[in-house]
């Protein structure tokens, strides 16, 4: 990869993917594109994802040679209005797909836990099982799956995926997804609030550390084509734990940690649809993923690092 254009560069996943492939392959070959540009930065600029003309002159002008299409609304938010989901996220995805295919670029999008429904295998979640979703993000991201292996057979796009599980950063928030609460709790632990948790006390879900994710979407880019036999999308997890588990983990290290729970019967209902942990092994095998970061290891930095910008 020479050229990188990130679209949905000021999202959860996009700030931090901008600030690593610059350190990784300089400023300039990394285009970060969004909704408002911004000012401060020389090679970000501004793009509706929706509009296909806008999203081709900027791949020519900067004769791109990989997208990472990161613009979706999450889970939460895609069920207050399903139709505006689908528009934005197959929307976004679809024109990636298509300017790929006009200029030879490569494609990154992230699918998700999301994409599984309730009759899938809830432990351990194999790579290829029944997939049903039950919201319009999951209907989103395995119908993405299905197109960017069409593009692949179809047209030669090479475009790659990894099912993430809930992204825990320590520098930009999430926003309107179903494991948002395992950031968020971090927020009041740190300030000294009590946090309401949304979720169920002993709903298990896959999580993974922020830089574990930047590392996976890179070291998938970066694999080389032929041996990757589930290119959209890889199964990939880091840890898997319940709310009761997460903040009792918290409270050791800050004593005056409280929580209640006040469940949001969306959020109850979306995460008791997904799987309670994946199986990864497809991953492990054909591009070496390896996350470096489990639960305590993530405690620990999160508390450290918010501590330091918050207090
Ligand atoms: C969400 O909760 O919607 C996302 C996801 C797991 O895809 N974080």
């Amino acid at each position: 990869m020479k050229k990188i254009l990130i679209v949905g560069a000021g999202g959860q996943i996009g700030t931090e993917l901008k600030i690593e492939l610059r350190k990784l392959y300089g400023e300039s070959n990394v285009i970060a594109a969004d909704l408002q540009s911004d000012r401060n930065d020389d090679y970000s600029v501004q793009l509706d994802a929706m509009d296909a003309s806008a999203l081709s002159l900027i791949v020519n002008k900067f004769k791109i040679d990989a997208i990472y299409n990161l613009v979706a609304l999450l889970s939460a938010r895609g069920e207050k209005d399903p139709a505006l989901a689908w528009k934005i996220n197959m929307g976004a995805l679809l024109n990636a797909l298509e300017v790929a295919r006009q200029y030879d670029c490569k494609v990154f999008t992230p699918s998700s836990i999301g994409a599984f429904g309730p009759d899938a295998p809830k432990d351990k979640t194999p790579q290829d099982t029944v997939m049903h979703p039950t919201t319009v993000y999951g209907i989103c991201k395995v119908t993405g799956e299905l197109m960017g292996n069409y593009y692949w057979e179809r047209f030669g796009v090479d475009a790659r995926s990894v099912r993430f599980p809930g992204l825990i950063s320590n520098s930009s928030l999430p926003g309107g997804g179903t494991t948002d609460y395992a950031v968020d709790c971090f927020y009041s632990a740190v300030k000294g609030e009590k946090f309401i948790c949304p979720i169920p006390r002993d709903r298990y879900m896959d999580m993974m550390y922020m830089p574990d994710a930047i590392d996976a979407l890179h070291d998938l880019m970066v694999a080389p084509p032929r041996p990757l036999i589930h290119r959209n999308g890889y199964n990939v997890t880091a840890m898997s734990f319940c709310p009761e588990e997460l903040f009792e983990a918290i409270k050791k290290r800050i004593p005056t940690f409280e929580w209640e729970y006040d469940i949001d019967p969306m959020k109850d209902k979306i995460s008791d649809s997904w799987p309670n942990s994946l199986d990864d092994t497809c991953a492990r095998q054909e591009w070496g993923w390896n996350p470096k970061w489990d639960r305590d290891a993530m405690i620990d930095d999160m508390i450290k690092v918010l501590s330091a910008k918050l207090l």
